[in-house]
């Protein structure tokens, strides 16, 4: 039987995917895509999950899009017309970045080793990002003729600003996972063996808060850059009307009145 190339554990309330094509560090050939959408529905779908991980089999995380998939590698019979990489994007692409965004529960990237083009900004594109000392992140498109996709274009200025976004983009280096930290591009570069439980540690935690909240933060976030502040301060309003009316406000007050622990349930 073919082993499948997104591996579903769950532990508690976290649940976690691993990209398992290792020989090809991880890269997305179209199984591989299909599989991972039908995997985060599948997460987005489920109350008993409260957190998401993502990671790589073996010794990468992911190298982005597999260039021999015949999907996307240049034809070489004479006269073929070229691939249309577009469609490519929007076809698979655009909807996992989406999908993943927009997941009704945090997501954690567990970068255990090399993160390069698409696989990258897949990483970043979590909302919390913990790297393996040993790995790396690298815009690698530019080094093929293209520009960050997969987000990488409004995810890199976002998190770093414009003069690093740009230096990464260009110039396609590897860029280690401390100092991928220290620029603020990830949360945290921790040793190589503590990579696994450190990030259980979180998901644990994470999963017991109240990831309505959590959820909303993401999007409030996101959204605030295109606002100016009375713009980001109905923002604001909006979502805490929301969350005021959720039962999670209700016990999280409860809990702190009555000096217990709180038991958070929404989704
Ligand atoms: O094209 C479109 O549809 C548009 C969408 C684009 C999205 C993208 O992601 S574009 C960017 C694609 N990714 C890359 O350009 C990265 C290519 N890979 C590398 O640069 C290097 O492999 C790494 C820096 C990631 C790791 O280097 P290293 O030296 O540790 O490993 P390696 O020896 O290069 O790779 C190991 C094997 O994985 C090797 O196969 P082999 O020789 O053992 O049979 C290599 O060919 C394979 N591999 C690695 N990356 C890819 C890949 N095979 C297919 N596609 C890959 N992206």
């Amino acid at each position: 039987m073919l082993e499948s190339m997104v591996i579903t554990a769950q532990t508690n309330q976290v649940r976690t995917l691993t990209l398992n094509r290792p020989l090809a560090l991880n890269s997305f050939n179209a199984a591989m895509h299909e599989q991972l959408m039908a995997a985060l529905e599948a997460a987005a779908a489920d109350d008993s999950v409260r957190c998401l991980i993502l990671t790589g089999a073996g010794r990468a995380f992911c190298a982005g899009q597999d260039l021999s998939d015949p999907e996307v590698a240049p034809e070489v019979a004479p006269g073929a017309p070229p691939k249309d990489l577009g469609t490519v994007l929007e076809r698979r692409y655009v909807p996992l970045l989406l999908r993943l965004r927009s997941m009704p529960v945090p997501v954690i990237a567990a970068v255990n080793g090399v993160a390069a083009g698409a696989g990258a900004n897949l990483a970043l594109a979590c909302d919390l990002v913990f790297a393996a000392r040993s790995a790396n992140f690298i815009q690698a498109f530019v080094k093929i003729g293209l520009i960050p996709d997969t987000g990488g274009s409004w995810l890199l200025p976002h998190l770093v600003g414009r003069a690093q976004a740009m230096g990464l983009a260009l110039l396609g280096d590897k860029l280690p996972a401390a100092e991928a930290q220290q620029r603020g591009l990830i949360w945290l570069c921790v040793d190589d063996d503590a990579l696994a439980d450190e990030v259980q540690a979180t998901a644990h935690r994470l999963a017991s808060m109240p990831v309505k909240a959590i959820v909303a933060a993401r999007e409030a976030l996101d959204g605030a850059l295109q606002l100016d502040l009375a713009g980001a301060l109905a923002e604001e309003a909006r979502h805490q009307r929301k969350l005021g009316f959720a039962h999670d406000y209700q016990e999280g007050v409860s809990a702190f009145l009555a000096k217990r622990m709180p038991a958070f349930t929404d989704r």
